[in-house]
């Protein structure tokens, strides 16, 4: 956006459009060390284990670890760095990272984590698990949020981290070649380099894998622009569970040559294979990219201005995020950084464009901004005159869920719901927890507040409910009470975040008993014997 451009906005506008103020972004990689927090910061309890917050019991069929186990993990991989061993020694310290999530709300007993660098080595490791029943959790950067990235009972932990090589890169076609533990930050600053984006990126990207997001079929906040993996990705090389290599790591665009079986990993959270490459198509980097913070007065305005952002931006409109005013409160309350926009609005919203032609994107963006100010759609707003102002103002809406963190915790869903009701979920919740008397300021309440915010683009909430610390009372409230609200209006209990152990008991909110039984039939033809993930997903 030029200067000209903004000096006739701030003449114009009643609720001026300022430069941007915010300087200091927030780190996108779910590091807890990033804030020093200040406030709302409640006593960080040991988390419970899993077992101890909720009735799971171990499937017997399963074995358990002995040391001659260990001994053969340790003959086909190697060292220390390994195999980290529990089972014949104390190694609680070194394993614990791996059996908590990033919620500190699931806990796992395993004794053992094995980190194999290649897909040989991940194959025999499941052929063996298969021949003697060992149960396994497959692991990327544990940035998961339904507690599928980590153990219930004494399951082996596969942790990814060391197949982290990209294999080929293409830049013509851009298609890329990836292992399955590549870190997504790391995959994106490879393809700046030769002028292409990730076609997915989400707030975790500093931790998260591409087998994670792959495996979890992660949506984020380029969903709008290059859609669903489901079309993005090309190819998958998959270790089944009797350690069999599916190699159908294609780089075809088109392929209709049968059933397009590398579709039921995306998605599949590591119950039926372990995902060691990815092929995945990847557009040009935009060159010019503009992003805007507004201020709104309510949930309707910021239909409106979705609608207009569609209608005038068209085709270079890449995200258009929601924020509730108590989200931005607690981003700042724990950054202490200064807000964009001063005074209080109760939304906000970050629309990005990307385009190919800086002139064009600014005559299109300044057509869109007279309009939502003239019409009054908005209240307030900012662009960023820099990419430094471009990433501190993603940093407000990429940090929520690192600010919600330093609660005692946070309940979450990831909910698709008609854009029409998108925010009367947290109204109602709201209502709901208040009537309840569990929600408020003073520390005998169990919940802090009620949040919203989002990808309203893709008509995807995320409702955070902050607590002090876990608890049945607050729990017991919301579920499934958020899950009935939320069959009644047809919508979808886990948008992009997955089943994993919390929505595992409430698939049937959202599909029927045709679809479970037929996803029931899947598992058990690829994993007869129970052994991938078991008590996740389809525990029901
Ligand atoms: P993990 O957490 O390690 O695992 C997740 C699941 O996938 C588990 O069931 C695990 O068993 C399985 N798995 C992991 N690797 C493999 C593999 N190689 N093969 C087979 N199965 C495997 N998610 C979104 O969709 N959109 C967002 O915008 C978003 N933002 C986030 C922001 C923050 C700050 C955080 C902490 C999380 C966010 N997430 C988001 C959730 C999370 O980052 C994604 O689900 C991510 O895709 C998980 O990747 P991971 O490598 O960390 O997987
Ligand atoms: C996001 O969009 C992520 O920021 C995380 O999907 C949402 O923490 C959450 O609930
Ligand atoms: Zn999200």
């Amino acid at each position: 956006m030029s200067a000209k451009l903004s000096a006739r906005l701030l003449q114009r506008s009643r609720a001026a459009i300022s430069r941007s103020r915010c300087i200091h972004p927030l780190r996108s990689s779910p590091s807890r060390s990033l804030f020093s927090c200040r406030v709302l910061r409640a006593a960080s309890a040991q988390p419970k284990f899993t077992t101890d917050s909720y009735p799971f019991k171990r499937d017997t069929s399963l074995s358990e670890l002995k040391s001659e186990h260990v001994e053969f993990f340790k003959s086909i991989l190697g060292g220390e760095s390994a195999v980290i061993d529990g089972v014949t020694k104390d190694s609680s310290d070194d394993i614990e990272v791996y059996n908590r999530d990033w919620m500190k709300k699931y806990r796992g007993h395993t004794k053992l984590v094995l980190r194999p660098k290649s897909t040989e080595e991940v194959s025999q490791i499941l052929k063996y698990c298969n021949e003697q029943k060992l149960a396994v959790v497959p692991q990327g950067g544990n940035s998961g949020l339904v507690g599928g990235s980590v153990p219930v009972f004494d399951e082996i932990v596969i942790n990814l981290g060391r197949m982290s090589k990209i294999r080929s890169f293409d830049d013509v076609s851009g298609i890329l070649v990836v292992d399955g533990g590549v870190i997504l930050e790391n995959a994106d600053n490879y393809l700046a380099e030769h002028g292409y984006i990730f076609p997915l990126d989400l707030g975790a990207k500093g931790s998260c894998q591409i087998g994670g997001n792959v495996a979890t079929n992660a949506g984020g906040l380029r969903f709008l622009r290059y859609g669903s993996l489901h079309g993005n990705v090309l190819g998958l090389e998959v270790v089944l569970p009797d350690g069999t290599i599916l190699n159908d790591l294609g780089k075809l665009k088109k392929n209709n040559t049968g059933y397009d079986i590398k579709q039921l990993f995306i998605g599949g959270e590591g119950t039926i294979g372990i995902i060691t490459g990815v092929s995945i198509a990847c557009p040009q980097r935009s060159k010019a990219i503009n992003v805007a913070f507004f201020g709104l007065p309510s949930f309707d305005h910021v239909q409106r201005a979705f609608k207009e952002a569609k209608v005038q931006l068209g085709e270079i409109l890449s995200a258009f995020e929601l924020m509730d005013a108590q989200s931005i409160g607690y981003v700042q309350q724990v950054t202490g950084n200064k807000r964009p926009l001063e005074g209080d609005h109760p939304f906000y919203c970050l629309i990005e464009t990307s385009g190919s032609n800086a002139e064009h994107d600014n005559e299109k963006l300044e057509q869109f901004l007279e309009h939502v100010m003239a019409e009054e759609i908005v209240a307030d707003g900012v662009l960023a005159q820099d990419e430094t102002q471009i990433r501190a103002l993603w940093g407000w809406r990429e940090g929520i869920t690192e600010a919600l963190g330093h609660m005692g915790g946070v309940y979450k869903y990831d909910v698709s719901i008609p854009l029409s009701e998108l925010y009367t979920l947290v109204e109602d919740t709201r209502a709901m927890l208040g009537s309840k008397g569990l929600v408020g300021d003073d520390d005998s309440k169990p919940a802090f507040g009620v949040v919203g915010y989002g990808h309203m683009g893709d008509s995807n909430l995320h409702l955070n409910v902050p607590v002090r610390k876990y608890t049945k009372e607050v729990e017991e409230a919301l579920e499934p009470w958020v899950y009935e609200w939320i069959q009644k209006r047809n919508g979808s209990i886990s948008a992009e975040h997955g089943l994993g152990v919390a929505k595992s008991k409430f698939v049937g909110y959202s599909k029927d008993s045709t679809m479970i039984g037929l996803m029931k039939q899947i598992k058990t033809l690829y994993d007869p014997k129970g052994i991938m993930n078991p008590y996740k997903y389809l525990s029901t």
